[in-house]
Formats: structure tokens, C-alpha cells, sequence
């Protein structure tokens, strides 16, 4: 089932169509696009092209989570984000940030930011109180270990009921503490902590966290296992696989698609959609 809406904010999605979340890392070392945004005016300016292209949310970062990647202080994330967040909202882009920290989170709502996407999934009781003191979205994520050390041989059970539990109770921790469903959307966290046949599985049985009764978003652009399956090392070269990831995660239900390759996403889901109407 996918739910009607998405309150984040100042904007409110109707998710009867997919919604592309574009993503903006302001960072020298992101896997895929690490350095091309670095410089807050180019980093500005992509975030415009993306909303062009058709991204309704723009998901600007400042801290790359690629496995390994060394950790910034909270300070310094919140210089390398806070002026392309308030430039982007100032012109009522719908801004997301992709931060695990409460300071920087709560410094980038009041510059403007819609929606908090942490992909620790609010495991720090202070991320919990920056949302319960605001009307964003949030995006809870699953996430195994640390960044760090995430990639080290991860191992489950059944890696869908796994995912899935934890999405259900750190959904249930926010919402005890005030925060009303309509602003929650899970994220089962693609190649975090997750081996490449973990991904797949993820998404083959992704009906069973649509049926959380949250909105989903999936974040599989560009991912080492689409690398895998296309044995492309070149990141870069992994758009077209990264679309079909998007199809086929909205496809199984996802409402919300975080991606790098904007307008080719944009195109396919419009399409997907169309057809998706029309079945029912
Ligand atoms: N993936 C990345 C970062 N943030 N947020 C959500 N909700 N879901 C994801 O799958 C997700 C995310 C990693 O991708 P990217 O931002 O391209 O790279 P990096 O972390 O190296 O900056």
C-alpha cells in the first residue's frame, strides 16, 4: 500500500506519483560525485539543474558515507551546507539534509530545509528531540554499523525482516515522541552494511517494508552492486543501470527515488507511472 501523503514543512506531497529526490554532495570525497560540488556556487547551481530536470526534492549533504570515508566534525559540515540549504530554500526549492547530526540539523531547518534525512535512522536521542521541535520530514534508514566499518562482511538472518523491524520500531520511537506519521517515510538503506545479494533481496521482497504502511524511499543510484551487475568500476557509467534500479524499486512501491541522474530518472518513472495508473 503506498500512503497518500508526505508533510514536510512547507511543502505537502500527494504520493500518487513518484517523487525524485535529486542529491547534492557538497563534499570533496562522495563516492560518485565527490569534488564536482565541492564549491558552494557550483554546488548552487546543480541544485537548480536538478529541479529543472524534475526533482521535486534536492538532498543536499556534507559528509560522504561511502564506506571508509573519514568523518567531518559537525562544524565543518554545517559551513560546507548551510549556504547552498538557505540559498536553495530562499528560491522554495523543498531542501533535504543528509546529516546524522543534531546541531547540523537543526541549524539547517532553520535555513530552510524541508526534510531530515538521517541515515543513522535517528539512533541518537537528540536527532529525535531536532524533529519532535519542528515540522519537517524525516527519512528513517537502516543502516548496519557505522560508515566506517559498515561494508566488513555483514551478515543476517533474513536481511528483509531485519530491515524491516528496525524501520518499525525507530518509525514507533518518533512517533512517541509527537511526531505525526504523515511525516515519516523509511528507507531500508541500500549498500548500508549490505552485500550486493542483500540489496537484491532487499528490493525483490520490497513489499514486505511497503507494508509498514510508510511511505518508502530507495536510494540505489549509482551503488556498487550496479556495478557488480554491469561490472562497471567507472561510477560514472552506472546512470542507466541506476534507472532501472529506480523503475523497478517503484514498481515493487517505493513513492520516493534518491538518485544523481535526475532528468533519465525523471523520464522513466514518468512512463513507469503512466502504466502503473493505468493497471489499477
Ligand atoms: N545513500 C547515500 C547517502 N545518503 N540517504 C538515504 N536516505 N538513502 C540512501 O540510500 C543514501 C542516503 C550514499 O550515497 P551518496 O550520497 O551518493 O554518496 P556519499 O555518501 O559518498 O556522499
Amino acid at each position: 500500500m503506498r500512503s497518500a501523503i508526505w508533510r514536510c514543512g512547507a511543502s505537502t506531497f500527494v504520493l500518487d506519483r513518484p517523487l525524485v529526490m535529486g542529491i547534492l554532495n557538497v563534499t570533496p570525497d562522495s563516492f560518485s560525485d565527490g569534488g564536482d560540488f565541492f564549491d558552494p556556487v557550483r554546488a548552487l547551481g546543480r541544485g537548480r539543474d536538478m529541479v529543472a530536470q524534475g526533482a521535486q526534492i534536492v538532498d543536499v549533504g556534507g559528509e560522504s558515507t561511502r564506506p571508509g570515508a573519514e568523518q567531518v566534525s559537525p562544524a565543518e559540515e554545517l559551513s560546507r551546507i548551510r549556504p547552498v540549504v538557505s540559498a536553495l530554500a530562499l528560491e522554495d526549492a523543498c531542501v533535504s539534509v543528509d546529516t546524522r547530526h543534531p546541531e547540523v540539523a537543526a541549524a539547517c531547518v532553520e535555513a530552510g530545509a524541508r526534510i531530515i534525512n538521517d541515515i543513522s535512522g535517528f539512533r541518537d536521542r537528540a536527532m529525535i528531540e531536532v524533529v519532535a521541535g519542528c515540522e519537517a520530514g524525516v527519512v528513517v534508514t537502516h543502516m548496519r554499523g557505522e560508515p566506517g566499518t559498515m561494508q566488513e562482511a555483514p551478515t543476517y538472518g533474513d536481511v528483509v525482516v531485519e530491515v524491516r523491524d528496525y524501520l518499525e520500531r525507530q518509525a514507533f520511537l518518533l512517533r512517541d515522541a509527537g511526531i505525526d506519521r504523515e511525516r515519516i517515510v523509511v528507507d531500508p538503506g541500500i549498500g548500508f552494511g549490505k552485500t550486493a545479494e542483500h540489496n537484491l533481496e532487499v528490493l525483490r521482497r520490497l513489499g514486505e517494508i511497503v507494508a509498514l504502511g510508510y511511505p518508502v524511499l530507495i536510494g540505489a543510484s549509482r551503488k556498487r552492486f550496479i556495478g557488480t551487475i554491469l561490472e562497471q568500476e567507472d561510477v560514472r557509467r552506472r546512470g542507466w543501470g541506476s534507472v532501472g534500479a529506480a523503475v523497478a524499486a517503484f514498481d515493487r512501491g517505493a513513492s520516493v527515488l534518491r538518485v544523481h541522474d535526475v532528468g533519465e530518472t525523471v523520464q522513466a518513472l514518468a512512463v513507469a507511472s503512466a502504466i502503473a495508473r493505468k493497471k489499477r
